[in-house]
């Protein structure tokens, strides 16, 4: 079985984090989501309007992802890669070159990011509306 692991805060979720969590998945056959904490978000000066588990509940529902587990801090990606015998650690491509630590451990991909589209411009529109 080919593990594939990604991260993030998935806020609003929307079809940018959908397109990149079925290519993640479509990379192997076990996709692990590591979403970020409220108490993690906060380390990356992020705000998420909806909360940890109505955001683990809307990833939990899609076909794409088979584990959410909880991102506390930037450094259990290791541990977790470790830990789920991960093969390959993806992330869209605005994070290109941050997480080539990890290719000691496994492969390590990144995604073409879905252009204009994102939680804050949706948010934006929420507190415009
Ligand atoms: N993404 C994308 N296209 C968008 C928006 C997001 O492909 N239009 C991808 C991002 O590149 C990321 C994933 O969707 O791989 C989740 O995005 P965020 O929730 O914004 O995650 P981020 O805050 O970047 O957290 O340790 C890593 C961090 O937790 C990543």
């Amino acid at each position: 079985m080919r593990r594939i692991i990604t991260y993030g805060t998935f806020d609003t979720l929307h079809h940018g984090h959908i397109r990149l969590l079925r290519r993640a998945r479509e990379l192997g056959d076990y996709l692990i989501v590591g979403l970020s904490t409220d108490e993690f978000n906060a380390k990356k000066d992020k705000k998420a309007l909806f909360s940890y588990e109505d955001r683990k509940h809307d990833l939990e529902a899609l076909r794409y992802v088979d584990l959410v587990i909880p991102e506390n801090d930037w450094e259990q990606k290791t541990e977790d890669v470790r830990l789920f015998q991960v093969d390959v650690f993806t992330m869209g491509d605005d994070w290109t070159g941050k997480f080539d630590f990890l290719k000691d451990q496994c492969e390590v991909n990144y995604f073409e990011r879905t252009p204009s589209i994102s939680s804050s411009q949706i948010r934006k529109m929420m507190s415009e509306s």
